[in-house]
């Protein structure tokens, strides 16, 4: 049986930067010890945005770790496939395996537990059990390690009883709850297309990380301006706030372009954002109240407040913005927020005028493109960032400044 203190010494020894996931019982106790605050766990809303913050990590020149019951795994498919597989991103994963001994377990449990290995092989990802010995489980880890440097990922299956969990529990530090905010309106100009909305973005000439949601948003991103700092995520929809965190709390500032059908399939990323990330992270909502990318149908976004959304989540601070030069005025006075997650929803005109160019560039290229970037042109923070404290450290090369 592995004592979970020794597990997250091993985890420390291999720089993973984020341990992200949702519990399961079977690896309570090193849930336990990871609520105590000392290393850099995010929890997360769903398995599927844990994995997408573990990528974000590796983005960011760091490793990540995602600890998950095997209920989540069906949750974890789509970034899994779309995502860390076709960009070559690596993550490791721990997977516990209820439902295992068949029969032994409840029956909610009993399929997912026979195909839990199989189900993760198919998903092209080398997978083993952890072993319950030190020595054995050590070597494990650090081939996984190793692996990431190739850009593989590495999944171990997690049986019950392999991790100690009779570990006294912490105590857990409920964060003090911030000052709520109010939405400000603004209007003004004619309502703009998302071309026009991102033109603006890129008008301020803030060349900080961007990752564009799916769909249109990436490919009119890329035609307007194709730029090392952007990541598009031509997959895993709904992911590209959770990747934009896994990017943040490694100590990036960070802007995501999202569609209003990608966030409400991820909505529960706005508590994750606002709980986590404390850099500059400005989230811009592209609400045409249409799936664009898939010839308009409608997204069930009328009506839906994306803005008091984020500010009942925790966003410090959230502009619902009508007309082209409304949406300029918000940015401007969005990216001047330095402590944390903001929000600009942008009502967009539906329709474009001819189908937006795909990123020429293969997928892997173009992951390693950011993250070598990030990792030149941020070099200072992350350097300031290794070794870890939770909390981001003060200053940086790139002209902003962090809370500390
Ligand atoms: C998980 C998943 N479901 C569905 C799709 C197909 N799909 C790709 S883009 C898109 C529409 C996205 O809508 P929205 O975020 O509102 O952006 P818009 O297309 O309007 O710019 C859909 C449904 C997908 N790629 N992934």
């Amino acid at each position: 049986m592995l004592n979970p203190g020794w597990f997250l010494n091993e985890l420390d020894h291999h720089r993973i930067g984020c341990i992200t996931g949702v519990p399961c019982s079977y690896i309570s106790g090193l849930y336990s010890m990871l609520e105590d605050g000392t290393r850099p766990y995010f929890p997360a809303t769903s398995e599927g945005e844990a994995v997408a913050m573990a990528a974000g990590a590796w983005l960011a020149g760091s490793r990540g770790l995602v600890l998950a019951q095997n209920s989540g795994l069906g949750n974890m498919v789509n970034p899994l496939s779309s995502l860390t597989q076709p960009f070559e991103i690596p993550v490791i994963l721990g997977v516990s395996r209820r439902g295992w001994p068949a029969g032994t377990d409840e029956p909610q449990h009993a399929l997912m537990g026979q195909i839990t290995p199989d189900l993760l092989r198919l998903l092209d990802i080398q997978t083993d059990n952890l072993a319950a010995d030190p020595a054995t489980a050590a070597r494990q880890l650090a081939y996984a390690a190793d692996r990431c440097d190739e850009r593989l990922s590495t999944a171990f299956v997690l049986e019950k009883g392999v991790m100690d969990n009779a570990v006294p529990s912490c105590e857990v530090v409920e964060p003090e709850p911030l000052p709520r905010a109010t939405v400000r309106v603004l209007r003004g100009g004619p309502r703009p297309t998302r071309a026009q909305v991102l033109d603006s973005w890129l008008a301020l000439g803030i060349s900080r990380p961007t990752v564009a949601t799916t769909g249109y948003t990436s490919r009119e991103l890329y035609g307007l301006d194709d730029r090392d700092n952007h990541f598009y995520l031509v997959g895993s929809m709904g992911c590209a706030s959770a990747l934009g965190a896994g990017l943040a709390i490694t100590g990036l500032p960070v802007t995501v372009l999202d569609g209003d059908g990608a966030l409400l399939m991820r909505m529960g990323s706005l508590a994750t954002l606002a709980r986590h990330v404390r850099t500059p992270f400005l989230h811009v909502v592209l609400d045409n109240g249409r799936h664009e990318s898939t010839g308009g149908q409608r997204t069930n976004s009328g009506g839906v407040d994306f803005a008091a959304a984020a500010l009942a989540c925790g966003y410090r601070a959230a502009w619902r913005c009508d007309g082209r030069e409304a949406v300029a005025a918000a940015l401007r006075e969005a990216v001047a927020y330095q402590d944390g997650c903001v929000l600009v929803h942008c009502l967009v005109r539906p329709g474009v005028e001819s189908k937006p160019p795909r990123p020429k560039d293969r997928l892997p290229d173009l992951a390693l493109r950011f993250r070598n970037h990030v990792t030149d042109h941020f070099a200072t923070r992350l350097r300031l960032l290794a070794g870890r404290s939770k909390e981001p450290a003060e200053g940086g090369s790139d002209g902003y400044s962090i809370r500390p």
